[in-house]
């Protein structure tokens, strides 16, 4: 039988994306800002209605490059999370600033808005909240919680791509948004991220910063990176954008033959679709509560990789406690995170998924639990 892998990237036509990148070849501009990347910055900036928008190499570096560009002091403290991807801990860490973990909702995986005053010190800066799994943050709380203590509001968005909530882009909350565009997320431009601000100073900061700091050829005001996307990125990003909503829509279907198939079941909690979102389907993730089915999350794991599924156990561990943080930090301040991330594991979701696939993965669930 095939293997299933956690995800697929959604790519063009051949045809459609050699026709894109025809006019690269002509006019032999491949980096730096040209007019591939002009273009997909300017319809990025209309589909995420953002006021102001900058492209980069991958939303690690729109992460990173963001918090330099924003020069808080160093040990500045950054309230923020431990379910997720490394990149949201190492870009606040590579910046010499001090992640504060807050816990996280146990509905929605993002963060406990009710423990993030808490956390406060006269040396916090900045909130850096993630929509994980593209589940979106309690931003009025958030928003609330900045304006009376003056912070900063950065998201990671990189799961949160095409998401209108209250009737808003996702882009329009916080200070930031930082987005992902790797091949494995909703919409890829191979590998590519952006940052949408609202601050229009952050704007030569970033784009400086992501060409090693460079105005022009004599002028250098920032110890800059190099973090630019280049043009056949930005020609896959032109194309997939394309057919964004077919591919969600593909996804949707998806999500929805889990629903059918595994709900109802004691012991197995799905992903719910918030209210007044409109959902991506970027995840799907899945809690499987041993003390209920007698197997846990492990379990089920192996039961499907001995099956050739290869779900993820987005996010274990913490990043709390990888190794490079050894003795820095306690998963034991973050209850509800550590526990979830014991139990979670998110299945197998791209548009090329087929219902009969979807079925196999859930038979293999439904064996077993
Ligand atoms: N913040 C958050 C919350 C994030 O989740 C991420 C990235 C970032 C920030 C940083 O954004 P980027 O700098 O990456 O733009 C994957 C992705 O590499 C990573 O982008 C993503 N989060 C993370 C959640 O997942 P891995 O280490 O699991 O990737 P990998 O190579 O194991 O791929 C996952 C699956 O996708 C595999 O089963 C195979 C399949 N795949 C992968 C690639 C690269 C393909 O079929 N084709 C491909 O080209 O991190």
């Amino acid at each position: 039988m095939d293997k299933i892998l956690v995800t697929r990237p959604s790519i063009p036509d051949i045809g459609e994306y050699m026709e894109e990148v025809a006019d690269i070849f002509d006019s032999r501009w491949l980096t730096n800002m040209g007019a591939k990347h002009q273009e997909l910055q300017r319809r990025l900036q209309e589909y995420l209605e953002a006021s102001h928008i900058e492209l980069f190499t991958n939303g690690h570096m729109a992460l990173e490059l963001t918090l330099q560009a924003m020069r808080f002091e160093d040990n500045a403290e950054v309230i923020t999370t431990p379910f997720t991807f490394a990149s949201t801990t190492h870009a606040i860490v590579r910046n010499r600033l001090k992640p504060v973990f807050c816990d996280i909702r146990e509905d929605s995986y993002t963060i406990d808005e009710t423990k993030i005053e808490q956390l406060i010190t006269p040396k916090t800066r900045a909130i850096l909240p993630v929509h994980v799994y593209g589940n979106i943050c309690n931003v009025e709380a958030i928003e609330r919680i900045a304006q009376r203590y003056g912070l900063k509001v950065i998201y990671d968005a990189a799961h949160a791509f095409g998401i209108v909530y209250k009737g808003k882009s996702v882009a329009s909350f916080g200070d930031v948004s930082c987005f992902s565009f790797h091949a494995t997320k909703v919409f890829n431009t191979i590998e590519g991220g952006a940052a949408v601000y609202k601050d229009e100073s952050l704007g030569p900061k970033l784009y400086f910063l992501k060409n090693f700091g460079i105005a022009n050829a004599e002028e250098i005001p920032e110890i800059g990176a190099n973090a630019k996307m280049n043009e056949f990125c930005a020609a896959m990003g032109l194309c997939n954008l394309r057919h964004l909503q077919d591919e969600i829509d593909k996804r949707r279907i998806v999500f929805e033959r889990y629903l059918n198939r595994l709900s109802g079941i004691e012991g197995i909690i799905l992903p719910k679709i918030q209210e007044d979102a409109v959902s991506n389907y970027a995840y799907f993730p899945v809690l499987f509560l041993q003390e209920i089915l007698g197997l846990g999350r492990d379990d089920i794991f192996s039961r499907l990789e001995e099956a050739d599924i290869y779900a993820r156990k987005y996010f274990f561990p913490l990043t709390s406690e990888y190794a490079c943080y050894a003795n820095m930090f306690s998963a034991a301040d973050t209850p509800a995170a550590y526990r979830i991330s014991r139990q979670i594991l998110t299945l197998p979701i791209y548009a090329g998924l087929e219902l009969e696939q979807v079925d196999r993965i859930c038979d293999v669930i439904l064996q077993n639990t």
